[in-house]
C-alpha cells in the first residue's frame, strides 16, 4: 500500500514547525515554476496525476541513457517497410496516469505503458512523447506542475533535469502538446489506441493502425544491448530471490511464507515491482498453472513446492520457475518427474538458435515427455512414441507452451500466438515463429497431474494409453515446471538465469538451510 504511506506520512509531518518548512520549500519552488511558465495552472490535487517518478529510489546500474531515440528510429524503419508510407509521419504516445479508486482519494497501482516506455524510457506518470520522423527528433512532454501536489509528492523533475536524464531532443510541459501536434500539418500522427491519456488529442491522431502496432512489436522483439543489460539485472535479482527461498525452509511453513521470502529479497535489492504475481504452491496445488492463492499450509504430506516468480528491473522482466522438496529429500516419483522435465528443457535449449522454429522445439519436448512416460510405465508400452504423439495424449500432462517471449511484458509482444488453433498440442504456445538473435524467450516445460485436466483422459477414449495404477502414484506431486530465460545469440543462446536447477544441488541448498534453526539467523519476527 505505498500510496497510503505517501498520503499519511506528510500529514504526520505537518504538525508544528514541519509545515512551515514545507511551505517554504513550496514557495521557493513556486518561484522556479513561475520562471519556467508564464502561468501556473492550479488544479485540485484530487484530479491531477502526481508527478513523482516510479522507481525513483532505484540506483541505475546500467550505464548511459535508455536508448529511446534508437528505438523510435527502429520503429519508424519497420513502419516504413510494412506500411509502404515513405512521407514523414509522427508517433505520439501517452504514458499511464494516476487514477483514483472510486469513492476514495487513494490511487490505483500504476504500471507504465510499455509502448510509451519503449519510445521514452520515462516512468513519470502523466507524460507523453512525440517522434517526428522528418527531423528524427523526440520530444518528451512532462505533466504540468501542480503546486499543491508538491507538498504531498515532492518536487517533480525539472525540464533541465529531464533533458539530461533521458535520451530525448526536447522536453516541454504537456500544455504545449496541442500546439505542437497541430503544427505538424498535413502529416499523419500515429498513436496506439485512444484511451483516457490521449483522447484529448484524438482529432489530431490516427489510432489503431496495424502497421504502427506491427512496427512497435517487431522493434521490441529484438533486444538491444541496453535492454539486455536491464534483463540481466532482473534475472540476477531473481536468482538471488530463488536462492533465498530455497535456503529458508525453517521459516517457510505456508505458501505465503515462500511468497514473503521472495518479495522480501526482491524489495531489498530494489525491485519494487514483480513481473507478474508470484505463483507459490505446494503438493497438488502445483498442478494449477497460474496458482496465485499462495495461502495454504505446507503440511509434511505436501512434499513438493513450485515457485514461479520474477523480479522486474526498470520495466524489464524476468520469469523463473523452480521446484524442490520441502525437506530437501526428493521422493522417488517427484525426482522422476523432475528429471524428465529437466530433460525436456535441455532438449529444447540444445537446439535453440537463430532459424530454429519454436513449434518444432515445443513438439520435440512433447516427444521427450512421451518417451519418459513410457519408461516410467505411465503410458502403456504397447504403443509407440509416434502413436502416442498422434493421439495428443501428452497435451493433458503438458498443457501450456514450451515458452514465450520475454521483455517489458512477461508474455512479450511479437509472438503471434494462435489461441484458436484446433491442435491441443499447439493451442497455448505463445510464440509461433522462428528464433532470431536478440530475442529473449523462456524455456519452461512442465508436467502436471491435474484431476480436472485429466478427467477427459481418464473417462474417455484416451484411457487406453494409460496405466492407471502407475499414474495414481504421481498425483501428490501436483506438477513440476522448470523455467529459465534464454537470450538467443548468433550461434545459440545464453542462459540469463543462474539459479541452479540441478536436483542434487537444490537438495544441498535446502538441507544447508534446514541445518539453521528457525530462530537462528533468519530475519522473521512473526
Ligand atoms: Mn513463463
Amino acid at each position: 500500500m505505498p500510496h497510503i504511506f505517501l498520503y499519511l506520512v506528510p500529514c504526520i509531518l505537518c504538525r508544528g514547525n514541519g509545515i512551515n518548512q514545507i511551505f517554504a520549500v513550496l514557495k521557493s519552488h513556486s518561484k522556479k515554476v513561475n520562471q519556467r511558465k508564464e502561468e501556473v495552472k492550479v488544479i485540485s490535487p484530487l484530479v491531477v496525476p502526481r508527478s513523482s517518478c516510479l522507481n525513483t529510489s532505484l540506483t541505475m546500474t546500467v550505464s548511459g541513457k535508455y536508448p529511446a531515440k534508437a528505438h523510435a528510429l527502429n520503429v519508424y524503419n519497420h513502419f516504413k517497410t510494412h506500411s509502404k508510407i515513405t512521407s514523414p509521419v509522427g508517433f505520439f504516445l501517452s504514458g499511464e496516469s494516476y487514477e483514483f479508486w472510486e469513492y476514495s482519494d487513494q490511487t490505483k497501482p500504476i504500471r507504465q505503458n510499455r509502448y510509451f516506455f519503449y519510445l521514452s524510457g520515462v516512468s513519470i506518470p502523466g507524460s507523453h512523447v512525440f517522434y517526428d520522423s522528418e527531423s528524427d527528433s523526440l520530444t518528451l512532454f512532462l505533466p504540468e506542475v501542480d503546486e499543491e501536489d508538491v507538498m504531498w509528492s515532492g518536487l517533480p523533475l525539472s525540464v533541465e533535469e529531464a533533458k539530461s536524464k533521458y535520451n530525448v531532443d526536447h522536453v516541454k510541459y504537456s500544455d504545449k502538446i496541442e500546439k505542437e501536434l497541430s503544427s505538424f500539418k498535413g502529416k499523419k500522427i500515429y498513436t496506439t489506441s485512444l484511451n483516457k491519456n490521449n483522447e484529448k488529442y484524438s482529432s489530431l491522431l490516427t489510432a489503431d493502425d496495424k502497421s504502427f502496432f506491427y512496427a512497435l512489436d517487431e522493434s521490441r522483439l529484438i533486444k538491444d544491448s541496453y535492454e539486455i543489460e536491464l534483463m540481466r539485472k532482473a534475472a540476477k535479482l531473481t536468482d538471488n530471490c530463488h536462492l533465498a527461498v530455497m535456503s529458508a525452509l525453517p521459516i517457510e511453513h505456508n505458501e505465503s511464507h515462500i511468497h514473503a521470502e521472495f518479495m522480501y529479497h526482491a524489495l531489498r535489492q530494489g525491485s519494487k515491482y514483480q513481473s507478474y504475481d508470484p505463483i507459490c504452491c505446494s503438493g497438488e496445488n502445483c498442478s494449477t498453472l497460474h496458482y496465485v492463492k499462495n495461502d495454504e499450509d505446507i503440511a509434511p504430506t505436501r512434499r513438493s513446492v513450485l515457485i514461479d516468480a520474477g523480479c522486474e528491473w526498470e520495466c524489464y522482466a524476468s520469469d523463473v520457475t523452480r521446484c524442490f522438496p520441502i525437506n530437501g529429500e526428493w521422493t522417488k516419483e517427484h525426482l522422476e518427474i523432475y528429471k524428465l522435465v529437466l530433460k525436456m528443457q535441455s532438449s529444447a535449449s540444445e537446439t535453440a538458435k537463430p532459424g530454429a522454429l519454436w513449434e518444432d522445439l515445443h513438439l520435440h519436448a512433447h516427444k521427450v515427455l512421451i518417451e519418459g512416460f513410457l519408461e516410467l510405465g505411465i503410458f502403456k508400452s504397447e504403443y509407440t512414441v509416434e502413436e502416442l504423439f498422434k493421439a495428443k495424449v501428452s497435451a493433458r500432462f503438458f498443457p501450456h507452451g514450451l515458452g514465450h517471449l520475454l521483455g517489458m511484458d512477461t508474455h512479450d509482444v511479437g509472438g503471434y500466438p494462435k489461441y484458436d488453433d484446433p491442435d491441443p498440442l499447439l493451442q497455448y504456445l505463445r510464440m509461433r515463429r522462428t528464433l532470431q538473435a536478440g530475442m529473449v524467450i523462456t524455456n519452461e516445460p512442465g508436467c502436471y497431474f491435474n484431476p480436472f485436466l485429466l478427467d477427459e483422459v481418464l473417462n474417455g477414449e484416451l484411457i487406453k494409453y494409460i496405466n492407471k495404477d502407475v499414474l495414481d502414484k504421481y498425483w501428490y506431486i501436483g506438477g513440476v515446471r522448470i523455467e529459465d530465460d534464454l537470450l538467443i545469440t548468433e550461434d545459440g543462446y545464453e542462459n540469463l538465469t543462474g539459479i541452479t536447477s540441478d536436483p542434487e544441488e537444490i537438495s544441498k541448498i535446502i538441507k544447508k538451510g534446514l541445518e539453521r534453526a528457525a530462530a537462528d539467523g533468519f530475519h522473521n519476527v512473526v
